[in-house]
């Protein structure tokens, strides 16, 4: 293994120079995401699955976002190394050599020679950073052209996708009883467990995969409680023993199963619960469609809780989904 390294670090430094397209080979056509062949013109992306892309041997592509400090980024691209070999490379952005593909400064990569690649990265400078993912041609195999999906994702996701409603007062929103969450915890007012409850999401936002999952974590052990969603949100209203952000009108949707009705989540003995279907199925508006962005919060029963209100909510999350 460490020779196969060694030899492809050899090879790599003697790539530099792009390969010219020989005309006789399938030439790329440029994704939604182009212009977008060095650090300073990287694409800005979120947390979130990217479908359909392509890169060339004469055209890599780069990808820009955030991470904050001692959070963690997942990067994973999904193609067939007999098309042409992609490796993926991960680069602060304001060093350089940032997104050239070369085997030193960077902050991490994935060359292997089989299916797909992916890497992980957490940041532990003690600031945040700027990142730049490189995906990069190493070898035209029968195509000088080769079409990846890409999957981004953070940990926690609170740190891409956008939390709001939280019970710290961050969002302007004033507890019902006194009961503020810690400053900066992400979580919804306090409940009975001495914590706030907040939401985070795992899977790919791909409303065609349809693997997202949501989860909710420190809501009460073993209680009833229901997802919500709108398109729409507003300024945090003392609602319950928590604060709710969603709009109060007819796009609010309660996540339930038609066929039965209202279908509760029940947390488990750590006040931990998941969406039990499919989120596109529990939008019976069908407002979930791509490019849209949908807000979710966590409605659960809170019965000892520090209000005498009986039920409070998650923080929320804003999940923009794609095709
Ligand atoms: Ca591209
Ligand atoms: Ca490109
Ligand atoms: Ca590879």
């Amino acid at each position: 293994m460490q020779m196969i390294q060694l030899a492809r670090a050899l090879a790599c430094s003697l790539a530099l120079t792009p390969l010219l397209a020989t005309g006789a080979l399938a030439q790329c056509v440029d994704d939604p995401l182009e212009d977008n062949e060095s650090c300073a013109t990287a694409a800005p992306l979120d947390d979130g699955g990217y479908y359909g892309l392509t890169v060339s041997d004469v055209d890599s592509d780069h990808y820009t976002f955030d991470l904050l400090d001692g959070d963690t980024v997942n990067a994973s691209i999904f193609f067939s190394t007999d098309v042409a070999d992609l490796d993926l490379w991960l680069w602060d952005a304001g060093v350089t050599p940032c997104g050239t593909g070369t085997t030193s400064g960077d902050l991490a990569r994935s060359w292997t020679t089989s299916d797909d690649e992916d890497l992980s990265y957490t940041n532990t400078t003690g600031a945040d950073q700027t990142l730049v993912l490189e995906v990069r041609m190493y070898s035209a195999g029968s195509s000088d052209c080769n079409a990846y999906d890409l999957e981004l994702y953070g940990d926690p996701p609170c740190c891409f996708i956008p939390a709001f409603c939280m019970g710290d007062g961050s969002d302007g929103g004033v507890c019902p009883c006194g009961n503020e969450s810690a400053p900066g915890a992400m979580e919804g007012c306090i409940n009975a467990t001495g914590a706030g409850a907040m939401l985070s999401a795992s899977g790919s936002a791909s409303i065609s995969a349809d693997t997202l999952v949501l989860q909710v974590t420190q809501a009460v052990p073993n209680e009833f409680g229901i997802f919500v969603q709108n398109l729409t949100g507003v300024s945090p209203m003392p609602f319950y023993n928590g604060l709710f952000c969603l709009a109060p009108d007819s796009h609010l949707v309660r996540h339930y199963n038609p066929s039965v009705g209202i279908n509760p989540t029940v947390t488990d003995a750590s006040g931990s619960g998941i969406n039990a279907q499919a989120l596109t199925v529990g939008d019976y508006l069908n407002d979930t469609q791509p490019g849209v962005s949908v807000g979710y919060q966590f409605w659960f029963r809170d019965n000892n809780g520090p209000c005498p209100h009986g039920a409070n909510f998650s923080s929320g999350l804003w999940i923009t989904w794609l095709p």
